[in-house]
């Protein structure tokens, strides 16, 4: 694979004063242990970030699991450069401009079977409340308006809308919003056991039957009052947690019996991250809504999308046709520089074969990752697609305190890695070589050694 890449701007910008430092109130961040210690980036090319003093720093998570053809991408800038001399903005309610239309034909000949209707949005916690949006309108359309129901999972993260945040299961994210979430959710179990299923490589043996708690929700509070089921195929943030084999088909299984729809959020597993364009695709179970957004424009211009099946589209073009259908939009859907960047991003998916990389490189991902088992503090190690993570036995009374200085020091000696919880998770640009996946092993390996 031969991935040619120019960097788009050479200049390193000067890092602020520490004074500079106070106004941005910086998301998902300690700000003022931050603060204190900034780490800051200021270039990226190809598998690298530079810092402001020029230090190069391997990027093992794609950004935050979105730049999945690599930095600095040439295409993708001059194509959005293109878009925005040509006609910067252009509204979508009532009008439309041509790309929005290509863009949605390209995306669904790349879904899975029958998820050829989509609807665009500008971020993955946008496209969540957009899917149960139209997942409750699709009942009501079809003469169930009382299927109002959603059932997420523990360890879910769909984003921090209320709707993402109500079927999500990331406690510190909905502990102090206990009274505004959505009324009537309910959620299924995770699925990791390490006691089971520590070191497995790829997904665990362990663990289908988890999905069968579904019929148990099911029959606890009616399945005509339930409207969706929403997972994500692959847990990201919660730390990497896999799916057991078998345990996505049973979910579909039960949905299907119950005329639930199932919702996959894939916004970190879109895109190649797992060896097919979707990850529906590689575990051959069909959503009735998916999710997306990161991958979709290589991270470049923030835009999501979601994928319905046509069944759900026609149920709603019912009724009179100068009538709005879907009562539900951003400003901001199917932008023209978004959807430049990623009509880009999809040629350049297409023509590095990139969407399948995942698959080719896999087992060379996993035999790296899995080499970290043994050393002290390593209590699990979890892969798939071009996708790991390593569990860190926590210290005692505090909890993520390891692996925070685990992420801390593999930054400083230039890979960057995330942290979540005692998790180091690690998603690279699909673009990665076997030498970079040595360097990023390598270097969390020695980490992992000389950190107490
Ligand atoms: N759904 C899923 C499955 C996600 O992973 C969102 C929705 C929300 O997307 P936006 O674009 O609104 O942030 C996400 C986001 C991490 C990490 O390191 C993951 C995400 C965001 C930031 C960090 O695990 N995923």
């Amino acid at each position: 694979m031969n991935a040619r890449i120019t960097p788009v701007s050479p200049q390193l910008t000067p890092a602020p004063s520490q004074e500079e430092l106070g106004a941005f109130w910086m998301p998902f961040t300690a700000n003022r242990q931050f603060k204190a210690n900034p780490r800051l980036l200021a270039r990226a090319e190809g598998m690298y970030y530079w810092t402001p003093e020029g230090r190069q720093v391997l990027d093992g998570v794609a950004g935050l699991w979105c730049v999945n053809a690599g930095h600095g991408r040439r295409e993708i800038a001059d194509a959005v450069a293109r878009q925005l001399t040509t006609m910067e903005f252009a509204p979508t309610f009532q009008m439309g401009h041509p790309m929005a239309f290509e863009l949605a034909n390209r995306l669904a000949q790349l879904a899975p079977p029958g998820l050829d209707r989509v609807f665009f949005t500008n971020s993955g916690s946008e496209s969540v409340d957009t899917a149960l949006k139209i997942a409750i309108a699709y009942h009501r359309a079809r003469g169930a308006g009382q299927r109002t129901r959603f059932i997420g999972r523990e360890k879910g993260y769909h984003g921090v809308g209320f709707g993402g945040i109500s079927v999500g299961g990331i406690v510190n994210n909905r502990k102090i919003y206990a009274s505004s979430m959505l009324p009537g959710v309910d959620h299924l179990p995770h699925t990791l056991d390490l006691g089971h299923n520590a070191f497995s490589r790829g997904l665990p043996h362990w663990g289908m039957h988890l999905a069968n708690e579904l019929e148990r929700l099911i029959a606890l509070h009616d399945a005509s009052t339930i409207a969706a089921v929403i997972v994500e195929p692959i847990s990201g943030s919660a730390g990497v947690i896999l799916p057991p084999v078998g345990y996505l088909k049973r979910l579909r299984e039960i949905c299907d019996k119950h005329d639930i729809l199932l919702i996959f959020d894939e916004v970190i597993t879109g895109f190649g991250r797992v060896g097919k364009p979707f990850a529906s695709q590689v575990f051959d179970v069909t959503p009735d809504i998916m999710t997306t957004a990161k991958g979709l424009t290589n991270g470049a211009i923030p835009m999501g999308a979601v994928f319905s099946q046509r069944k759900i589209y026609d149920a709603m073009m019912q009724g009179p046709e100068n009538v709005i259908e879907l009562f539900h939009g951003y400003t901001y859907s199917a932008h023209p520089a978004a959807c430049a960047a990623a009509l880009a991003t999809l040629d350049l998916y297409e023509r590095e074969g990139l969407l399948t990389r995942a698959a080719a490189i896999g087992s060379q991902w996993e035999e790296a990752i899995h080499s970290l088992r043994g050393i002290p503090n390593v209590i699990d190690v979890r892969n798939f697609g071009l996708i790991g993570a390593v569990e860190l036995e926590p210290r005692p009374g505090k909890p993520g305190g390891r692996a925070y200085d685990v992420f801390v020091e593999c930054f400083e000696r230039g890979v960057m890695v995330r942290q979540t919880g005692d998790v180091i998770a690690m998603s690279p640009p699909l673009i990665i070589e076997p030498a970079q996946i040595a360097q990023l092993m390598g270097t969390l390996a020695d980490v992992i050694r000389t950190t107490a």
